[in-house]
């Protein structure tokens, strides 16, 4: 084993320490500690072992460092990000990019080595007189085909300490593997604070995806989809790892759904943020495996699915015992939960929608906060955020797949694509195959911009895939790649479209929120063909009667016959629209989109306007049914 403590780095780490890093070969990761250390110039380094001891202090740490508070519940904490530090900022996350490379259009990007002086310009000496934490994790399961070995370097404790809540650690795999393997690497600081542990400099916030190199920096900001680098911004890099070796990374959730027999069908659902993902991977009575990306490779011809992320950094806002009874008993009784932006009143966290009498008083991410308290421009500021969001690990929740770590993943049957479509498409329907899924569904699939990301809300907008944010490589290439894996799967799973916000003409919402449970439902029974559906020009419909059984068995409800047909009327003019503007989206951005693509969305016109002719501008279900 080389001696590779260096003199640098040495005389800031105690011998222990030492130790532990020279337990780890790989010469990367002495390359990155280095420099890390010698740009940020802390005062002291803890190399995190994983060993009982070092968990505890890294908890430890972030609560007598002010970063987490303690709340009345054993084991929980909370934890502040500023005013302007509430979601991804998807202004200042860029992408250095090499001169004479672009990436696509729709993404941030700054030429690599303007943007490397940028950042390291502000990361320089941001760690003085601080402790730089380093972690080795993995990306999905250790020990596996799957797995993608990553270092952090923080200053930030509660970063460390969320990380052993959403991640793998993977001390143990660095010290086994001998060979220069690839890894990510991930430098943060969260710059300059104030007394109660918060980044004050928002304005130079900075958060740069070298892709040439497999480095992320991240500076002056702590909200954890911005510094817990294993999420977004790796994912960033993932998606470039899986175009090169040929799987997916995505932005899914994973769940097992139960059927007739004691049966469980493996269910993948991507969603943009604060669209349903988490709600629907938690459904009661199921089984939960992630909530926010999964690795999907054929393997032996069977696609096979692996939760990248071993916990869950989910909105808290709405969450009650009724309708989220599993999550709800994790956040209220004792175990490790990191709460974030929500209130805080005598130890006790309040969140917006809780259904609970909210103090008129407390601490949230404005300070000192009372009823009627207004921000600079003289709007009212909430109790909490709708970004509050809380960490916790998977293993905490009851329902959790047995299977989370399980090296060759589980076997995937079926995929949805959800966004926010409040006119055209039904709430659940089937596509014709794989190619028709992965177009109609995954890359049409269109929403409205939300509080998970800085800026406004409700704006409309195409987000491919609900991943588009961080598809690194050409979204024409990534859109290929999709088509192509399933070709890789002897059976390729079943691709779904779902809606959860389609309204009627006054704006209502057709659905309520627990309806989504029947939809999964019908899916798991369509996978195993065990029902029909009807041929409609979008897709395949669930029939009447199927989902008046499953309205009844799970939700105890009784499934009107009006209800349907508002639901699941096909709106012609509305989906020629949507098509329209789909086509344009892809025309105008997305340099190589498939020829495929723009032939399976002129497919769809074609069966939209054959119907149209036969019945009307607004297909019931039950015409089509009879067709
Ligand atoms: C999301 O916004 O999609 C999240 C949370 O899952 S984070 O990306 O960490 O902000
Ligand atoms: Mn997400």
């Amino acid at each position: 084993m080389p001696k590779m403590c260096l003199e640098a780095l040495k005389s800031k780490m105690s011998e222990r320490d030492c130790e532990k890093l020279n337990a780890i070969a790989n010469p990367k990761v002495q390359k990155f500690i280095t420099e890390s250390c010698e740009l940020c110039n802390p005062e002291r380094i803890f190399i995190c072992s994983d060993s009982p001891e070092d968990i505890v202090y890294v908890r430890q740490q972030a609560v007598s460092r002010g970063e987490e508070k303690p709340l009345a519940i054993s084991g929980h904490t909370y934890h502040f990000d500023g005013i302007e530090d509430q979601g991804r900022d998807r202004e200042v996350t860029k992408y250095l990019v090499p001169k004479d490379d672009l990436l696509s259009k729709t993404l941030k990007q700054i030429e690599r080595e303007e943007g490397l002086t940028e950042v390291k310009g502000l990361l320089k000496g941001a760690m003085h007189g601080r402790t730089m934490i380093v972690r080795f994790l993995s990306l999905g399961p250790a020990n596996s085909v799957f797995s993608i070995p990553c270092v952090q370097c923080t200053d930030s404790w509660y970063v460390a300490h969320s990380e052993d809540l959403l991640y793998r650690s993977a001390y143990d795999m660095f010290t086994q593997k001998t060979e220069q393997s690839e890894l990510f690497c991930i430098l943060h600081s969260a710059g300059k604070m104030n007394e109660a542990m918060v980044s004050v400099e928002a304005e130079k916030k900075c958060i740069y995806i070298d892709h040439t190199k497999d480095t992320i920096y991240s500076v002056n900001t702590q909200y954890a989809g911005n510094t817990v680098g294993l999420k977004k911004l790796a994912l960033r890099l993932t998606i470039r790892k899986a175009d090169r070796e040929g799987w997916l990374a995505e932005h899914m959730f994973l769940m097992g759904v139960h059927g007739p027999n004691s049966r469980k069908t493996y269910f993948a659902g991507a969603f943009p943020s604060a669209c349903g993902k988490t709600s629907t991977a938690m459904l009661s009575g199921e089984i939960i495996l992630g909530d926010d990306i999964a690795y999907f490779r054929s393997i032996d011809g069977e696609c096979r699915a692996v939760n990248a992320e071993a916990g869950i950094f989910g909105i808290i806002q709405n969450i009650n015992p009724n309708d989220d009874p599993v999550i709800h008993k994790v956040l209220d009784t004792p175990g490790e939960v990191i709460f974030s932006n929500i209130l805080v009143k005598d130890g006790k966290p309040y969140w917006l929608g809780m259904d609970e009498k909210v103090p008129k008083e407390g601490l949230n991410f404005s300070g000192e906060w009372h009823e009627g308290k207004t921000d600079k421009k003289g709007a009212k500021i909430p109790h909490a955020h709708k970004n509050a969001r809380y960490a916790v690990a998977l293993r905490a929740l009851e329902n959790v797949d047995p299977e989370l770590d399980n090296p060759k993943g589980v076997k995937l049957s079926g995929i949805m694509y959800g966004g926010r479509d409040a006119k055209s498409y039904v709430p659940v329907q089937e596509s014709f195959n794989w190619e028709h899924g992965i177009i109609a569904y995954g890359a049409a699939l269109e929403t409205e911009t939300t509080f998970a990301t800085i800026g406004k809300e409700g704006i409309a907008e195409i987000n491919l895939m609900s991943i588009q944010d961080f598809v690194s490589i050409s979204l024409g290439k990534y859109i290929q790649n999709n088509l192509e894996f399933g070709k890789k799967c002897k059976k390729s799973p079943i691709v779904f479209g779902v809606n959860y916000f389609l309204r009627d003409k006054e704006g209502k919402f057709l659905n309520g929120v627990k309806d989504k449970h029947v939809w999964v439902k019908w899916m798991e029974l369509r996978v195993n063909k065990d029902v029909q559906a009807i041929e409609g020009p979008t897709g395949r419909i669930p029939e009447y009667e199927d989902l008046k059984i499953l309205f009844k068995e799970v939700l105890g409800k009784d499934y009107k016959k009006q209800d349907y047909i508002d639901q699941f009327t096909i709106r012609v003019p509305e989906n020629l629209a949507k098509l329209e503007r789909v086509e344009k989206f892809h025309k105008e951005n997305v340099a190589g989109a498939p020829e495929i693509l723009f032939d399976i969305l002129n497919q769809q016109r074609q069966r939209l306007l054959r119907a149209k002719k036969q019945f009307g501008d607004y297909i019931s279900p039950d015409s089509l049914k009879k067709s």
